[in-house]
């Protein structure tokens, strides 16, 4: 077997920020350390910081007044960060900078007497959080059929904008079709597609074709890591999204084939290199790397923990 270690791959910058904010947080101010949601959507990630006292909470009510909470990196509402204060929580916001852009976008927006369009996935964590900016003045669309259904009042103030993780081909269909039916919207010069998201889809778009299968390691709910997978199959490919070696199965693979082997956003290294050593172990797999372009992104650490980093050295 032949594998092809495709890179850029895994953790982003944001992911970063947020896993060494929980990090710091747990270390400075001891369990418990509740964080709202997942702090990313991975399985591992947030097993091991449970293991080290985090507590994950779907509903700030769960968490005992004055606690510490860490809003995770896909970004909250401003109906959450009042909640939080109101309960007089200590918040630390590890929204990753590139979804906080798109909120300001559509504060930007909602202010000006716009109708936003925001193209993207419903119930997800990133969605809810920017839709709580301007709830009046948001409406989602997740295809090309909802734009047809559109019922816009106002065409000459209308704006759209993007969920951070979309495919690259979908949202350039979508956005397409948006300037056909609305020529005057007003938006991103493209998407606001984060730089990770476009790497991660470029490579698997360019390696895959030399790929007989594609392995993604990421979990289910993870945005990101289920485009990469869907990308993979094109070209009717076998694609897997799995947490790790664990959900592999021997009659996935065949000996001599080609595998293509990434990684979402939100997963470790470590998941990775435990999914090679399977491959190799089973299969007498050879590692090739291929690398389709540097990345050397890093955001800082939200403000509170930045100074509590420098107070203790
Ligand atoms: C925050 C925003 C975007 O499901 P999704 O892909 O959005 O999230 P993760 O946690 O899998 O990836 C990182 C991330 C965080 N992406
Ligand atoms: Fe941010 Fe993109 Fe990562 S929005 S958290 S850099 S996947």
């Amino acid at each position: 077997m032949k594998v092809i270690l495709a890179a850029p791959r895994g953790f982003c910058a944001g992911v970063n920020m947020a896993v060494e904010s929980l990090e710091l947080a747990l270390e400075r101010f001891g369990p418990p350390v509740y964080v709202y949601h997942e702090i990313v959507h991975n399985q591992f990630v947030v097993r091991s910081f449970q293991e080290k006292g985090a507590v994950f909470v779907d509903d700030l009510e769960e968490i005992p007044t004055g606690a510490n909470v860490l809003f995770s990196a896909h970004g909250v509402s401003p109906e959450i960060r009042k909640i939080a204060k109101q309960r007089n929580l200590n918040a630390i916001d590890a929204t990753c900078p590139l979804v906080t852009k798109v909120h300001l976008e559509a504060i930007k927006y909602a202010k000006a007497g716009y109708t936003i369009i925001l193209i993207g996935h419903e119930g997800h964590d990133e969605v809810i959080g920017t839709m709580g900016e301007a709830p009046e003045a948001i409406v989602l669309v997740e295809d090309e059929e909802d734009v047809d259904a559109l019922e816009i009042a106002d065409e000459t103030r209308l704006a759209y904008l993007t969920q951070t993780t979309l495919s690259v081909d979908d949202a350039g269909r979508i956005i397409c079709r948006l300037r056909k039916r609305f020529p005057h919207i007003a938006g991103p010069p493209k998407d606001d597609i984060c730089y990770a998201t476009q790497n991660r889809q470029e490579a698997v778009a360019a390696f895959s074709q030399q790929a007989d299968a594609v392995v993604v390691l990421g979990s289910q709910n993870s945005s990101n890591s289920q485009r990469l997978r869907e990308l993979g199959g094109d070209d009717g490919r076998p694609s897997y999204l799995v947490d790790g070696p664990q959900d592999l199965r021997l009659d996935m693979f065949e000996k001599g084939m080609t595998v293509l082997v990434t990684a979402g956003a939100s997963a470790p290294e470590s998941v990775v290199n435990e999914t090679v050593e399977y491959l190799r172990q089973h299969f007498d797999a050879e590692v090739k790397h291929q690398t389709m372009r540097e990345e050397n992104v890093v955001f800082p650490l939200p403000r509170p923990l930045r100074d509590l980093a420098k107070q203790s050295g």
